[in-house]
């Protein structure tokens, strides 16, 4: 068809007749057949009886692989024991440092380190036939790209209100519901009986070691993470930071905040240094030189307090730019993409008033982070510059990862 009349409703005037050429916006691509589509259900709650949810709960009940991913949440829950000793040995569960303390019992943490090690033949054992998820965002892309690899029969989010957002390709249910009520209503459903599948996943994660690495962005983030007092608030910068701090085990009494998934890496000093003026613990603020010359501007007001620490971490550019794989870059590049610079942020430390402390190896890091964190209230605030190498903090994440291989 070459034109075509088509009628339109005008305004609700009746049929208004424009001469439309159809065929010229399609540019004669043709669709041979109609794309295969998957439904997705939606249940209002498990409470309102608007859907017949006994057909779930049967389902829920057949898998025997079955898991649990608890994205970015910023509270604490606490499960009754009664809930947890129902709940925690059906599921396989995993969540990261930006969900805080949202599961019943012991999470995986160490997923994404587990799925780069292992062969295949054992990953193809922990692809679950259902996967439920609630909360936000997950920093794993391996995580991701795993269930996308490899998608469950059914995924089903759990959440207040009700949105859509089909992270893993292959979401099927919507529950618009409190996910704490969710589960403590699915704790009862439960038939009584073991599976495997969790332990699975606890068996080949649990072994892994804590990495220990030479001075870098990484060893100054463990370093930190080991000797933080708690409780403390630890506000974690996109985007190397999160990933980095991920690779280390956390004390639980420490809750963790992140931009993560609102606005990138813009706002995040900001937004760390008001949370940190209502609150009455110690904020440990871990960000990368981009992000913090971005927001430099949020340490000009006067309101922060002496419970503000600041851990800059100045590799000059962005080094999550550098550890991509597959984006190799020419110089100029280099230069545009990672934003290299040469810029120390201690002029506008100490005019701001910030006890300042610059690190530039494994020694200065040693000491300088045991002033960092000492829990006894201090008569300033305090701003660690730790600056590194980013060729040499690449290489040796690249050799942690290859050496979990063998
Ligand atoms: C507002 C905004 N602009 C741009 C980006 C793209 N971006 C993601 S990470 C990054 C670099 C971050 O560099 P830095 O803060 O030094 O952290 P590093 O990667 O070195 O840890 C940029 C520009 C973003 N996420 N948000």
């Amino acid at each position: 068809i070459n034109e075509a009349l088509l009628e339109l409703n005008h305004h609700g005037k009746g049929p208004v007749h424009i001469n439309v050429p159809i065929s010229e916006p399609l540019f004669r691509f043709t669709t041979g057949e109609l794309p295969k589509v998957r439904v997705i259900t939606r249940y209002q709650g498990l409470n309102v009886y608007d859907r017949e949810y006994t057909g779930l709960i049967e389902r829920l009940n057949n898998y025997n692989r079955r898991m649990i991913v608890a994205g970015q949440m910023s509270l604490i829950y606490l499960f009754e024991k009664k809930y947890s000793k129902l709940l925690y040995k059906h599921f396989a569960w995993l969540t990261e440092h930006t969900g805080n303390k949202i599961v019943p019992g012991i999470p995986v943490k160490n997923f994404d380190a587990a799925l780069y090690a292992l062969p295949e033949e054992t990953l193809e054992k922990m692809v679950p036939d259902l996967l439920i998820t609630y909360g936000g965002h997950i920093v794993s892309k391996r995580l991701k790209q795993f269930l996308r690899k490899h998608p469950p029969r059914e995924h089903w989010h759990v959440s207040l209100d009700g949105g859509v957002a089909d992270l893993y390709g292959s979401l099927t249910t919507v529950i618009e519901m409190d996910p704490f009520e969710f589960l403590e209503k699915i704790a009862y459903l439960l038939e009584n009986r073991t599976t495997e599948f969790p332990r699975i996943w606890e068996n080949n994660t649990r072994d892994l070691p804590e990495p220990e690495f030479a001075y870098s962005e990484m060893a100054a983030i463990g370093a930190l993470v080991k000797s933080l007092p708690a409780p403390a608030a630890l506000h974690l910068g996109n985007s190397s930071t999160v990933r980095y701090a991920q690779l280390y085990t956390l004390p639980e009494e420490v809750e963790v905040c992140c931009n993560r998934g609102t606005s990138g890496i813009e706002g995040s000093l900001s937004t760390a240094i008001g949370y940190s003026v209502c609150s009455d613990k110690l904020n440990f603020v871990v960000i990368g030189d981009l992000s913090f010359f971005y927001d430099m501007n949020a340490l000009w007001n006067t309101n922060f307090g002496c419970n503000l620490r600041i851990l800059l971490l100045n590799n000059g550019g962005g080094e999550i730019f550098q550890a991509l794989p597959g984006l190799k870059m020419e110089d100029k590049t280099h230069r545009f993409v990672t934003a290299t610079h040469k810029t120390s942020a201690k002029g506008w430390a100490e005019e701001r008033g910030f006890a300042y402390l610059p690190v530039h190896n494994e020694g200065e890091l040693t000491e300088a982070m045991a002033t960092f964190t000492q829990p006894e209230a201090y008569s300033r605030p305090m701003l660690m510059e730790v600056f590194t190498d980013a060729a040499e903090d690449v290489r040796l994440l690249k050799e942690y990862y290859h050496q979990l291989k063998k």
